[in-house]
């Protein structure tokens, strides 16, 4: 046994993943964690990136809180690019772009047992991810978003299609500019789920948003199975 997560447990991880930083959020990130958990989020990863991102010692106190969180909820907790963070903190995982460390080199250095998750996007992207260990791909930005400034350009729901026509197995979940109204849409394509950013850091209530998205996966994942 490698203690490696299976397929379809990461698939239910993915269903509403929230991706989050102190930048992002209106209130404190704690309380939009908590709220988010409470709505029902499967999965949180730690995303301190862009003006007034914290460093250093804060940026690690944060990260814990956060951690805490996901622990009593029961949701694992993963952390975008920073592995030495990941690692010190004892993180469930590591999400990286194509732009940061090789997927190949981090799953060795994250050992099996954590959960790494690859943005990927193209099909080529996404075969040398899967060939490097990743359990997940993060393919977007599927909309226009206002939450990376250096985002890659919008490729649509059609590039979920597209990598599934090209027999990517790998779990996948979309990312970029997802609201509720689009949700139906990107399950559809193929996704497993959706992350998202400002739709729940950005809502007037963090909670209410987490739970309407999620209903709206769960409600297009049985629809998709039916049609
Ligand atoms: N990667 C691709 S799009 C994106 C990231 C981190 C930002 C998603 O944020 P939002 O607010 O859900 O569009
Ligand atoms: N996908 C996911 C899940 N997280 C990210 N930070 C990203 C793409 C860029
Ligand atoms: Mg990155």
């Amino acid at each position: 046994m490698t203690g490696r997560w299976s397929a379809s447990q990461v698939r239910e991880l993915l269903r509403m993943y929230l991706v989050v930083g102190s930048q992002n959020c209106r209130s404190h990130p704690l309380e939009v964690v908590e709220e988010a958990l409470a709505g029902g989020a499967t999965l949180v990863q730690f995303r301190e990136k862009g003006p007034g991102a914290l460093r250093g010692a804060p940026l690690k106190e944060l990260a814990r809180e956060l951690q805490a969180a996901c622990r009593r909820a029961g949701v694992p907790f993963i952390v975008n690019d920073d592995v030495e963070l990941a690692l010190s903190i004892d993180a469930d995982g590591v999400h990286v772009g194509q732009d940061d460390e090789d997927a190949g080199r981090v799953r060795v250095r994250i050992g099996e047992g954590r959960i790494l998750g690859v943005s990927a996007h193209s099909v080529e992207d996404a075969r040398r991810a899967a060939a490097g260990g990743a359990d997940y791909l993060g393919i977007g930005p599927i909309y226009p978003t206002g939450s990376k400034d250096d985002a890659r350009a919008v490729q649509g729901p059609s590039i979920l299609r597209e990598l599934r026509a090209s027999g990517i197995e790998l779990p996948l979940v979309g990312i970029g500019g997802i609201t509720a109204s689009r949700v139906e849409e990107v399950i559809h394509a193929g996704a497993d789920g959706i992350a998202v950013i400002s739709a729940i850091t950005q809502a007037e209530a963090s909670g209410e948003a987490a739970r309407q998205l999620s209903r709206l996966v769960s409600h297009s994942l049985a629809g998709r199975l039916t049609s």
